[in-house]
């Protein structure tokens, strides 16, 4: 392990660790997406099937991204689940693209929703591309209470607009008015930046000129105490007044302002904070029966392994394809078909998985051994899976039968590290 992802790995969270990563990890993978543990990718959100229209595009260009995913029923327990409020979006460094519309399960998602577990949902993002530059986009659930659960990411690359254009972002408000979002309102802005800037100002040179800030009027308090005496005394009459003509000045610019707004936009609207109903799908399962019976993560084979008993119910053979977790794909090189690989898609082991039975045959029981290995486990930093004190693992597996219908279902269970 090198000492960049150690430091990263090590516990520093929030800002601190973000910032180190940025500094030391290749640019590659630089907005934390690996930094999640290793249990909570694999056990919350399965996406799959991510694409986006265009991978090259100019500022003011649309873009499309779209997918699916599978909501796990091996949530952890310690972490707030989908039912609390669930927001869906892409993540991008900085405002680099604004979002015109969303859907899930071909639901608007313009506020929040509630998703249940075990469920597909396919989404859709319209976005437009608002500052040149090379970005990581990925498709993401803001989860309340859990923070983001990202997909997988995929480089776009955002040129200038030509002659250098400043973005637009013009829309009709219900009065029939055409405004550019981009600069609609900067002028109030300013304005209350500098009333407030100057109001914080008067108030700490009022102090400062008296050289009684903080400390010294701590001290005045402690010797007013010391002596017995009452420390209120020391506020004299004229910082009393100062005082409350600076209280009532910042009440009174408070309520113009709420005047003012008000007499100017007569019709307004307020944000809308209800959330939206949306129907998950089942995941189209086969005719397959899977008990997990035995599932192990090896440290030093970078390699996770499942034992299974399978019973195929249907009547025509069934063929693993394919085993998806934490956004990696393991995917099983005899497989006869497998779900798309697109171009330039990272995370993808190809000869990754390993089954013990070529295929399962109609009516049969089989124990079948799955080995999804890949130096993907190290580089995406999965071996943290040894250090989760709730080591389970949950995992999506496809399979397809002889006349090249998929399916997909999610597997997991318990997991026993070994570290040899
Ligand atoms: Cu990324």
């Amino acid at each position: 392990m090198s000492i960049s992802s150690k430091f990263c790995t090590i516990g520093l969270r929030a800002l601190l660790a973000v910032g180190l990563c940025v500094l030391m990890v290749s640019g590659a993978f630089a907005h934390g997406e690996r930094a999640q543990l290793a249990g909570m990718r694999m056990r919350t959100v399965h996406w799959f099937d991510t694409q986006v229209s265009v991978t090259d595009l100019t500022v003011g260009d649309e873009i499309t991204v779209t997918g699916k995913f599978l909501t796990s029923e091996y949530w952890p327990a310690q972490l707030a689940g989908l039912e609390g409020g669930v927001f869906l979006n892409v993540g991008v460094p900085g405002p680099a693209f604004i979002r015109i519309r969303s859907r899930l399960n071909g639901v608007p998602m313009v506020r929040s929703t509630r998703l249940e577990k075990g469920q597909v949902y396919e989404y859709e993002v319209l976005l437009k591309a608002r500052v040149p530059g090379r970005y990581h986009l990925h498709p993401l659930l803001n989860v309340k209470d859990s923070g983001s659960l990202v997909g997988k990411g995929i480089w776009l690359e955002v040129a200038a607009a030509p002659g250098n254009e400043p973005f637009v972002n013009e829309l009709e408000t219900m009065q029939g008015d055409v405004i550019n979002l981009e600069t609609y309102g900067l002028g109030a802005v300013k304005v209350w930046h500098i009333i407030w800037l100057v109001m914080g100002l008067a108030w700490l040179l009022f102090w400062l000129v008296r050289k009684e800030l903080f400390i010294p009027r701590m001290l005045w308090v402690q010797r007013a105490k010391d002596a017995d005496e009452n420390p209120s005394d020391i506020i004299s009459r004229r910082e009393f007044i100062v005082a409350g003509v600076f209280f009532a000045v910042t009440l009174a610019v408070i309520l113009t302002g709420y005047l003012y707004t008000d007499a100017k936009y007569p019709t307004t609207i307020p944000l809308q904070t209800g959330f939206i109903d949306v129907e998950g799908t089942l995941a189209p399962e086969g005719a397959l029966d899977i008990v997990v019976e035995k599932a192990s993560y090896k440290l030093g084979g970078r390699s996770l392994e499942v034992r299974a008993q399978m019973t195929n119910r249907g009547d025509r053979p069934l063929q693993i394809s394919e085993l998806l977790t934490a956004n990696i794909r393991f995917i099983n090189p005899d497989a006869d078909q497998t779900m798309p690989i697109f171009p330039d898609e990272g995370l993808v082991a190809p000869r990754g998985l390993k089954t013990s039975t070529d295929s399962i045959a109609p009516g049969e029981t089989v124990v079948v051994s799955l080995l999804a290995a890949d130096s993907l486990w190290e580089t995406q930093r999965m071996t943290g899976l040894i250090a989760d004190p709730d080591s389970r693992f949950a995992a999506m597996l496809f399979y397809h039968d002889d006349a090249g219908e998929q399916y997909y279902q999610e597997i997991g269970g318990y997991i026993v590290p070994s570290f040899f």
